[in-house]
C-alpha cells in the first residue's frame, strides 16, 4: 500500500495513480473518453497549466493507462518520439504540449513530420478564451487567440472547439485527417475554460469504428490496364520508390511488381525500406544524392514508374542533367493533396505522362492483377545488364582511426545473426553501409532536415519496436545528438531499450563543407572552415550526458580496434533492456563515391 501511495513504478514504467476518487464530471473527461476509444497505447508530453484538466483526466479519470503518459523533457522530443513510433506502425500517436509556448518549442519537430508525412496527433490548449476567468497574466500572456496559426502551416489541419459537446468531433476527425494519406500532423486546441468546466450529463460516446479514415485511394481501373500494357511492354522499366507502407505484404507485391516487370527499382535513403536492397533488381545502393548507378538506370529508361516518389523532377534532372527526358513518366501520387502555398516541401514540378491520383499499394496491387492478365514478357527487360556488385565494407582489423564505413562494419558483424531496425541515419551516412532485407530494416531520415529530431524520433521507433526483439539503433551525428540528448531520459525512465551510436566529428560538418565550397568560389582561405562549426572544446562528454540521464555511456572510442568489442557489450546491455549510448570518435568526411553533385550539398 505504502508503495501505490508513493505512486508506482510497473514493469516498463508505468506510472500507476492512487485510485481515483471525486464523482464529478468535467469537460477534459468527455476529451479523455475520445482519446481513449482512439485505441492508441501511449501519449508524449511536457506539461503545462494549460492543460492541467486534461492532464487530470487522463490521470485521475483513466488512471494513466490506454493511454499511458511519457513524460519527455521538451516537446521537440515528445513530438519526435510520436513520428517514430509512426514510421514503425503507419499509424498516429498522441503528443501534448502547453499553450503557446510549448507549441513554440514543437515547431521543428512537426515540422519534421510533415516533411515525413507521417501522421500525429498533437494536442494541446490555450486560454480561458473567456477572459472574465483568466488568471493574471500568466493565462493573459499564454492565451493565443489563434494558436493553430502558429504551425497551420505544417499541419494538415486543426482546431479549437467552441464547447465541451464539440470535443469529440474534434478529435475524431484530428484522427481521421491524420491517418489519410498524404498523413501528416492534425492539431486540436482545448480552451482551459472549457476543460474544467463541471459536465452534468457527459454527452454520449461515439461510435469510434465510424470515425476511421477512408480505404486507400485505388486508381481507375482502365488507367490500370493503359499503365500495365506501357510497363509491360517497356525495354527498359524503372521504378522509383518513394513514400510507401511499411506493410510486409505491400513489400512483398512491390517485390512482384519489379520481378514480373524485370524493371530496375531505385530507393530512396531518406525513406524507409521500401525494396530489398541486395535483390538484382536493385539498381544502385542509394545515397543523399542520386549515385551514379541510378543515373545510369534513369538515362536509359523507356518508362519510369514513380511511385510517391519524394523528389521525382528532382531525380530526373540529376540524371538527365538538362538533356531532354524522352522516357513516359507514370506518376502515382496523392502528396499535392497536402500541397500548399506556404512551404515549398512539395518539391519542384515533375513532367508527368500518366498522372494516377492514388495511393501505391492499391495500384501496385492493381498493376500486379492486370499483368498476370498480359502472362509473361515476350523478352526480357534491359537486355545484357548485370546487376551492381555490392561494395565491400572496410576492414575492421587494426587500431587505426575509425570512419563512419567502419562503423557500419562493426554494426553489420555484431548484428549479423539477428533483426535490427535502423532508427535513424547520421548525415554521412550511404545505402552502400546498409542491406535492407525486409521494410522495418531501416526507417529513412528525419523528413524535414531539422537536426536534433535523431534522438526523439529513434525513441519513438524503439517504443514501437519493443518486446518484437528486434534491436533498435539509431545512429547519430554529435550535432544531432546534442540537440535531442535529452530525449534519452523518456527512453531511460519507461524502459525502452535502444542503441545510440554517436558518429562524433566534433563538428557540425555538414556545414564545414558548405563554408569550404563557398570561400573556394569566392578565392578565400577555405582552411577558416571550422570556425563557428568545430565543437573543439571545452569537449563534450557524451558518455557522461548519456549516463547523467541514467543510461549506459560507452567510450569515446577512437581506436578501431575497440570498436566491435564495445558495440557488443553496448548490444548485450540493450538487450537486457538498457539504453545505450556509444561515442565514436570518426574522422570527419562524407564518403559517398559514385555520388552525383557537389557534397557540399547534403542539407542546409
Ligand atoms: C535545426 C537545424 N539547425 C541547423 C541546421 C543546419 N545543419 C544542417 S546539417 C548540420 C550539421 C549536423 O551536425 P552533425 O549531426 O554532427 O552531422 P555532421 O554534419 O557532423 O556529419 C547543421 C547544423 C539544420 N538543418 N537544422
Ligand atoms: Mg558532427
Amino acid at each position: 500500500m505504502d508503495e501505490i501511495v508513493k505512486g508506482r513504478n510497473e514493469p516498463a514504467g508505468i506510472e500507476v495513480p492512487l485510485p481515483s476518487t471525486g464523482t464529478g464530471r468535467w469537460g477534459s473527461d468527455v476529451a479523455a473518453d475520445v482519446i481513449r476509444s482512439l485505441d492508441i497505447p501511449f501519449v508524449a508530453l511536457n506539461p503545462g497549466a494549460s492543460y492541467r484538466g486534461l492532464h487530470d483526466s487522463l490521470v485521475n479519470h483513466l488512471g494513466n493507462r490506454a493511454p499511458q503518459m511519457l513524460l519527455c523533457l521538451h516537446e521537440e522530443h515528445a513530438i519526435g518520439i510520436a513520428h517514430g513510433w509512426a514510421k514503425v506502425t503507419g499509424r498516429a500517436m498522441m503528443a501534448i504540449v502547453h499553450s503557446n509556448v510549448g507549441l513554440m518549442h514543437a515547431t521543428m519537430a512537426l515540422f519534421n513530420a510533415w516533411c515525413d508525412r507521417m501522421p500525429l496527433l498533437l494536442y494541446g490548449a490555450t486560454g480561458p478564451m473567456d477572459a472574465a476567468k483568466r488568471r493574471p497574466w500568466i493565462d493573459w500572456i499564454h492565451t493565443s487567440k489563434d494558436m493553430g496559426a502558429l504551425i497551420r502551416h505544417y499541419t494538415k489541419w486543426d482546431d479549437q472547439p467552441n464547447s465541451v459537446a464539440a470535443f469529440p468531433e474534434a478529435i475524431l476527425r484530428g484522427r481521421q485527417i491524420a491517418e489519410t494519406a498524404p498523413r501528416g500532423p492534425t492539431y486540436v486546441c482545448f480552451d482551459v475554460g472549457l476543460q474544467e468546466q463541471k459536465v452534468e450529463k457527459p454527452p454520449a460516446l461515439p461510435d469510434v469504428a465510424r470515425y476511421k479514415p477512408p480505404a486507400p485511394a485505388a486508381p481507375p481501373p482502365d488507367l490500370i490496364a493503359d499503365i500495365a500494357q506501357l510497363l509491360h511492354a517497356a525495354e527498359r522499366p524503372v521504378i522509383l520508390m518513394g513514400r510507401v507502407s511499411c506493410d510486409e505484404n505491400a513489400w512483398k507485391e512491390r517485390v512482384r511488381l519489379a520481378e514480373s516487370l524485370g524493371a530496375l527499382v531505385i530507393t530512396d535513403l531518406k525513406l524507409g525500406g521500401a525494396f530489398p536492397t541486395e535483390h538484382p533488381l536493385h539498381a544502385a545502393p542509394a545515397g543523399s544524392r542520386l549515385t551514379a548507378g541510378s543515373v545510369e538506370a534513369l538515362k536509359n529508361a523507356d518508362v519510369v514508374l514513380s511511385l510517391e516518389a519524394r523528389d521525382l523532377a528532382g531525380v530526373l534532372q540529376a540524371a538527365h542533367k538538362g538533356a531532354p527526358i524522352t522516357s513516359k513518366i507514370i506518376r502515382v501520387a496523392v502528396d499535392q493533396h497536402i500541397h500548399n502555398g506556404w512551404s515549398m516541401d512539395y518539391l519542384q514540378l515533375a513532367p508527368v505522362d500518366h498522372y494516377i491520383l492514388a495511393e501505391p499499394e492499391p495500384t501496385v496491387t492493381a498493376l500486379n492483377r492486370e499483368l498476370a492478365k498480359l502472362g509473361p514478357r515476350k523478352t526480357a527487360a534491359w537486355p545484357g545488364r548485370m546487376p551492381h556488385k555490392p561494395k565491400a565494407l572496410p576492414s575492421l582489423d587494426g587500431s587505426g582511426p575509425i570512419t563512419v564505413p567502419h562503423v557500419a562494419a562493426a554494426l553489420q558483424r555484431a548484428t549479423a545473426d539477428r533483426k535490427s531496425c535502423l532508427t535513424h541515419p547520421p548525415l554521412s551516412w550511404a545505402g552502400s553501409l546498409w542491406p535492407i532485407r525486409d521494410p522495418l530494416d531501416f526507417l529513412g531520415a528525419d523528413g524535414g532536415g531539422g537536426v536534433g529530431g535523431g534522438p526523439g524520433q529513434s525513441i519513438g521507433a524503439a517504443l514501437a519496436l519493443r518486446g518484437t526483439g528486434r534491436l533498435p539503433i539509431s545512429v547519430c551525428g554529435d550535432g544531432d545528438f546534442l540537440m535531442g540528448v535529452t530525449a534519452i531520459w523518456t527512453a531511460v525512465r519507461y524502459e525502452i531499450p535502444i542503441l545510440f551510436v554517436i558518429v562524433n566529428n566534433r563538428s557540425y560538418y555538414n556545414d564545414e563543407l558548405h563554408q569550404e565550397h563557398l570561400a573556394i568560389a569566392r578565392g578565400r582561405p577555405p582552411e577558416n572552415k571550422w570556425i563557428g562549426q568545430q565543437m573543439l572544446g571545452p569537449e563534450l562528454d557524451i558518455p557522461m550526458l548519456a549516463r547523467g540521464q541514467g543510461a549506459l555511456g560507452f567510450g569515446q572510442v577512437a581506436a578501431l580496434d575497440e570498436l566491435l568489442p564495445t558495440l557488443q557489450q553496448a548490444i548485450a546491455a540493450v538487450d537486457a533492456g538498457k539504453v545505450a549510448v556509444v561515442d565514436v570518435r570518426v574522422e570527419p568526411g562524407y564518403s559517398e563515391p559514385g555520388t552525383a553533385g557537389a557534397a557540399a550539398s547534403h542539407s542546409s
